[in-house]
């Protein structure tokens, strides 16, 4: 049970010196993951730049940013600038299932996904998360079963996930049904419909819409189990869009290939993410980068709501 593991015992991550103290002084950290800063979720030197326009959106709003990731076998949160170099390089990674197996295998550098970062977030009692899309439930899951383990891990963990949807290579239906049935409560950050990542909207109402940070903070204090978390969503600016018509053809060509070159497990995502890079000839990555931002800020609002 390593969900108990971590929880109870908070000295299992390391914190960073910036992390430790602003928790210590009850100021506003966010958690970042760090799959999206490895070459697995974007192509160097785009990697590179997302980490630091998003430690600096949270920085601007007057938070801490704690990257998560593993380092030596040992979970961290908050990484030194050498510590961040390994992560841009990061090959291996890790969901919250594999945080144990990286610690009794002590893997050098893996790089966390939102379930692993939720997990380590609610170990450390930083309540606030950014990301730019969870996973959720795969199209053909039917056949697969492919849902992510984010979905589990954002309904065990008392974190408020700041996210631009999910993207929409997955089936966004479903992936709704999953998190009303784990009793998420999915929110649209002044928005009336559940984005799609690089759209602002899926066509799919948002469940409750929000108009500002208290509302989010008082959703999770107001939760009626003591470890179920809440899905704060946010859409990618409108001048960072990338059109409707465009993105469904490459989507299309994309999960075509992966199930063509019979990827399967975790390798789907990263495999889905690159053919969406190659097929919109880079053009997904501004707006990736453009949404992590947003979120970054969005997140830090809220944590600094949080400490009020
Ligand atoms: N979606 C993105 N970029 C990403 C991911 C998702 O647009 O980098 C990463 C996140 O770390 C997310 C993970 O938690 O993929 C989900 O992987 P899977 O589908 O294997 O659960
Ligand atoms: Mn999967």
């Amino acid at each position: 049970m390593t969900r108990e593991l971590f929880v109870t015992d908070n000295t299992e991550a390391v914190l960073s010196d910036d992390v430790a103290r602003a928790l210590g002084e009850g100021r506003a950290v966010v958690a970042l993951e760090s799959t999206i800063f490895s070459t697995l979720g974007l192509p160097a030197p785009a990697n590179a730049d997302a980490l630091e326009v998003c430690k600096r959106a949270v920085l601007d709003q007057g938070a801490t940013p704690a990257v998560a990731a593993i380092l030596d076998g040992r979970p961290h949160l908050g990484l030194t600038s050498d510590e961040e170099k390994r992560v841009l390089n990061g090959t291996r990674k890790v969901a919250e299932r594999d945080l144990p197996v990286a610690r009794a295998q002590k893997w050098d550098v893996g790089v966390t996904t939102v379930s692993a970062t939720v997990a380590l977030a609610h170990a450390a009692g930083i309540s606030v998360f950014a990301t730019g899309g969870i996973g959720g439930v795969h199209r053909g899951s039917e056949l697969t079963g492919d849902i992510s383990a984010d979905l589990d891990a954002i309904a065990n963990h008392p974190v408020i996930t700041v996210s631009a949807g999910a993207k929409a290579f997955l089936d966004l239906p479903r992936t709704l049904e999953y998190l009303e049935t784990a009793g998420v409560p999915v929110l649209g950050w002044q928005h009336d419909w559940f984005p799609a990542f690089y759209t602002r909207s899926s066509g799919l109402p948002i469940p409750h819409r929000v108009d500002d940070e208290q509302t989010v903070c008082d959703v999770l204090r107001y939760r009626t189990r003591p470890t179920t978390g809440v899905l704060l969503t946010v859409p990618i600016p409108e001048a960072d869009e990338i059109p409707e018509s465009r993105i469904s053809a490459v989507l299309a060509v994309a999960l075509e290939a992966s199930a063509g070159a019979g990827v399967t497990g975790p390798a789907v995502t990263p495999y889905v993410l690159a053919r969406i890079e190659k097929e919109t000839d880079g053009q997904s990555i501004p707006a990736n980068l453009a949404l992590a931002r947003n979120n970054a800020a969005i997140a830090a609002r809220v944590a600094v709501a949080m400490t009020r």
